[in-house]
């Protein structure tokens, strides 16, 4: 049996779907910590186009970017499916994970929002939220039905890390009144024990998105993020 590694950094939301693949497979792994500000050998030569985590090393093979990952985890360990069997239903949860980084994009906007753009943002949030909500969350108990699938773990930095974000900017954008339906399946999520076990220390998250938001924002707006 080849060896699994995991290449990680204890903040990160992409790491954290590799984790959660991993533990509702049953696959054994090694977790090794990256400091990001001192990348190792290791990372550098696995992902040498973007230097960036997570990256699984199974056997000599390296992989990169979380939903590449979570693809090749689902081929090579097939139990516990986190995909849908049927070939349309596949594709449409393909095109939620695509539609993730779009997501992302907006989180990013609010996240570095000035104060006068901040209501705007907040909107904006809120809009693409509600596309989640009513077209692929919509009255079901997790996205992939009645229990966590693909689409939990890939929108999972929603219940934890989205709240940081939110507390980071002094925004609140997910309430019970605004995505009622995101709200609820981002309590159900969080109390999964796989899930709940593995969060980063809330506060300790806080202070780390508190500290890179500070470190963004007062970057000349042509340097790199
Ligand atoms: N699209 C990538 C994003 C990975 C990513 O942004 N990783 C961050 C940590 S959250 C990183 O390694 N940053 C180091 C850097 O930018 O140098 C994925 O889904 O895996």
């Amino acid at each position: 049996m080849d060896e699994v590694k995991l290449l990680g950094f204890w903040a990160s939301p992409f790491v954290h779907r590799v984790i959660w693949a991993l533990k509702l497979k049953g696959v054994k792994y090694e977790y090794i910590e990256e400091d990001l500000t001192n990348k190792s050998e290791l990372l550098l030569k696995s992902n040498p186009v973007h230097e960036k985590v997570p990256v699984l090393i199974h056997g000599d093979k390296a992989i990169s970017e979380s939903s590449v990952i979570l693809e090749y985890i689902e081929q090579v360990w097939p139990q516990n499916p986190l995909f849908p069997k049927d070939a349309y239903e596949r594709a449409l949860s393909r095109f939620w994970i695509n539609f993730a980084s779009d997501v992302g994009m907006i989180f990013r906007s609010l996240y570095l929002s000035k104060e006068e753009n901040r209501e705007k943002s907040r909107r904006e949030v809120i809009q693409v939220l509600q596309i989640v909500e009513e077209q692929a969350l919509k009255d079901n108990k997790f996205f992939g039905g009645d229990n966590i699938g693909m689409l939990d773990i890939i929108y999972g930095s929603i219940p934890h890390w989205f709240e940081a974000l939110e507390e980071s900017v002094g925004v609140k954008v997910i309430d019970p009144n605004t995505l009622p339906r995101l709200y609820a399946w981002a309590q159900r999520f969080k109390q999964i024990p796989v899930i709940n076990h593995d969060l980063p220390p809330y506060q300790d998250l806080l202070l780390h998105m508190k500290r890179v938001r500070q470190r963004l924002i007062s970057q000349p707006p042509n340097s790199s993020a």
